[in-house]
């Protein structure tokens, strides 16, 4: 194995073009093998094998710092970069990430998972590389879907202002996770057929065109005077970025020939590749879609598994029958059709349907617009991507109460995605916005009932569900929600355990077979419900809150804002999760670690003096 030879980028420098060839066959095989046990990024990550092993042949890593975008492409990044005896626990608790991450591994520029970010973080490393007089190469690497983020183009703009020594690789596989969206990847595709790209490639690679004079002269004035009108009808003209490319992003000697002449040019130049998305693994190339992030599968034989049915699947039903009797009715996703379980939404109401592409900023801030003008949008969004639209929920939607209902997806600790993705954050930022309501429902009937009152209601309303599967209702099934009451599940004599979403079954389990202590479905966060806080203050109960989500800020700093506020005292513990990032690894294990599981509650209630009989560790 050429692998086993190579223990760190440098000992790319001696092998010949063919060992490169072999080389980038190996990673193919050991990406596919571990990806099979662990599940991961696979069909991004085979796209990006021949740039990886060409970045690596050319550049200088670590002194050279080569940015990954999302992280999710990198896989090749991390078995040449003295990880491939580790790389097999990727993903997995204790393991690597699956992401780059910079306290992991002196190669990984960024810590990342979110799209978008690379372009301007190598902006600042290469300001930052200007101003302390350095010297080493910045190249990001950037794929199409995350080149629809703004962050992404709204950074080109400084960059082209700049002018900064840079490269920027354009992976253009014409994929996001589902189809790509957006005038700018349209364009790409009818420049890649265009006559004159294709005949300019043919006269001597373009791409070396106007880098090397002797190439240069060889074009005849009519043909330059062409390639000049090609140059101004292409978009980074206008940004002040130099564009080379199309280039087969699978043609590892080009790849190798146009980076090395490239290293060498001033000022920020985009190269622009073309890969296929699953490259070398027949299924994947297939169908993209479901191998971009699948689960473990046999790699002698794969197929596709059912993930069963889970809370985006009891969303995109709901949404659906809600789409047949609410014609205003409008779905938002930025770019997550599938993960939020809308294709079958998408292909029934095409026309009630929006995907953004990677721009959750932009997305809140149309369905605002649609909310203003006589829609009622709903924006499917996961807490973690949600981040990405503070200001546009505060200053667009919130300050007006404009009527956006929030399909909160992929709330609470994720897995094996980690820390970058975890969707921990959003209770403490929603709920500190005036007008804005959260509920977070205990099951689907629950997730029907409150989508359509919410719908009538309108306002700024939050639901948040989480990452988990979910018991499916029958159609038609609409229960009428008591809005903004708790419910109590099980009656207690001494103490409750009010739990929301995922902790409610903790709650359960910590409060069965013990008469003591009740369950309240505490799924209101915002407003809460105040009436039957007060009841229990006032009648002694003891209480525990109890959320998959930050402490500081979450539903149990309501409650003691609200006790506060309405000049009462109780005997109160709230578990949330600590002050810390949690990284990838087994949801029940961080639960108990965080002390968020049945036995945290347990241990809880015995400090309040409760429950001491049931204590577990
Ligand atoms: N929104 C934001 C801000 N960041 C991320 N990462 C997502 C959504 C979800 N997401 C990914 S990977 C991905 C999305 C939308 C597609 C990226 O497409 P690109 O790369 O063309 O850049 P490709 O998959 O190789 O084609 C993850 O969460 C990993
Ligand atoms: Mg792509």
């Amino acid at each position: 194995m050429i692998l086993d030879k190579v223990n760190s980028p440098q000992d790319l420098k001696f092998l010949s073009p063919e060992e490169l060839l072999e080389l980038s066959a190996e990673l193919r095989s050991e990406i596919v093998r571990v990806t099979a046990q662990n599940g991961g990024h696979l069909a991004s990550s085979l796209g990006a094998v021949e740039l990886i092993v060409a970045l690596h042949k050319v550049y200088d890593s670590p002194r050279d710092r080569i940015l990954f975008d999302v992280g999710h492409q990198a896989y090749a990044h991390k078995l040449l970069t003295g990880r491939k005896d580790v790389f097999h626990t990727i993903r997995q608790e204790g393991g690597i990430s699956g992401f780059t991450k910079v306290s992991e591994n002196q190669h990984d520029a960024i810590t990342v998972g979110h799209a978008s970010t690379s372009l301007a973080n190598a902006l600042g490393m290469a300001i930052a590389r200007d101003t302390l007089g350095e010297d080493y190469g910045v190249v990001a690497v950037i794929g199409d879907g995350a080149f629809t983020g703004g962050m992404a183009l709204a950074a080109l703009n400084v960059i082209g202002g700049q002018k900064r020594k840079m490269l920027m690789v354009l992976n253009d596989n014409e994929m996001s996770i589902s189809e790509n969206v957006g005038a700018l990847g349209r364009y790409f595709k009818e420049y890649q057929t265009n006559k004159w790209v294709q005949d300019t490639q043919k006269w001597g690679k373009n791409v070396l065109e106007g880098i090397s004079p002797r190439l240069f002269n060889l074009v005849d004035r009519a043909k330059e005077a062409a390639k000049l009108m090609l140059h101004q009808e292409n978009p980074f003209y206008a940004w002040g970025v130099r564009y080379v490319g199309p280039v087969d992003g699978h043609n590892l000697p080009e790849l190798i020939h146009t980076l090395e002449r490239l290293k060498e040019l001033d000022g920020p130049t985009v190269l622009h590749i073309v890969t296929k998305k699953g490259k070398g693994y027949g299924v994947a190339e297939e169908d993209p879609i479901y191998w971009h992030g699948p689960p473990g599968f046999n790699p002698e034989k794969p197929e596709k598994v059912s993930k069963g049915y889970s809370w985006s699947a009891a969303f995109g039903d709901a949404i659906t029958e809600l789409a047949a009797q609410e014609p205003r009715l409008f779905v938002i996703t930025p770019a997550m059709r599938e993960g939020s379980g809308l294709v079958k939404y998408s292909q029934t109401y095409p026309e009630r349907y929006l995907d953004t592409g990677i721009c959750e900023d932009v997305a809140a801030t149309t369905a605002a617009g649609m909310g203003l003008r006589g829609l009622k949008p709903v924006l499917a969004i996961y807490s973690t991507f949600m981040q990405r639209a503070y200001d546009q929920i505060i200053h667009d939607i919130a300050i007006e109460n404009v009527p956006v209902i929030f399909a909160v997806d992929r709330a609470g600790i994720v897995g094996s995605d980690g820390a970058t993705h975890n969707g921990v954050f959003d209770i403490a930022y929603l709920r500190t916005v005036p007008n804005v309501q959260i509920a977070a429902p205990k099951d689907a009937l629950e997730l029907r009932g409150m989508l359509k009152k919410a719908l009538e209601l309108g306002g700024p309303i939050a639901l948040r569900y989480a990452r988990d599967s979910v018991e499916k209702v029958p159609e038609g099934t609409w229960p009428e929600i008591d809005w903004a009451k708790w419910e109590v599940l099980k009656e207690g004599s001494i103490a409750y355990i009010l739990a929301f979403g995922k902790t409610l079954k903790y709650a359960l389990e910590a409060a069965r077979d013990n008469p003591q202590v009740g369950v309240i479905n505490a799924r209101f966060i915002k407003p809460l419900d105040k009436e039957m806080l007060e009841k229990l203050a006032l009648e002694g109960y003891k209480i525990v809150t109890v959320e998959d989500h930050q402490e500081m800020g979450g539903f149990g700093s309501a409650v003691l804002e609200a006790l506060n506020q309405m000049n009462l005292k109780a005997d109160l513990r709230v578990l949330g999760l600590p002050d810390v990032f949690y990284d990838h690894g087994a949801i029940p294990r961080m639960h108990a670690e965080a002390g968020i599981d049945a036995a945290a509650i347990q241990r809880a209630l015995a400090e309040l003096g409760v429950g001491f009989s049931l204590v577990r560790d």
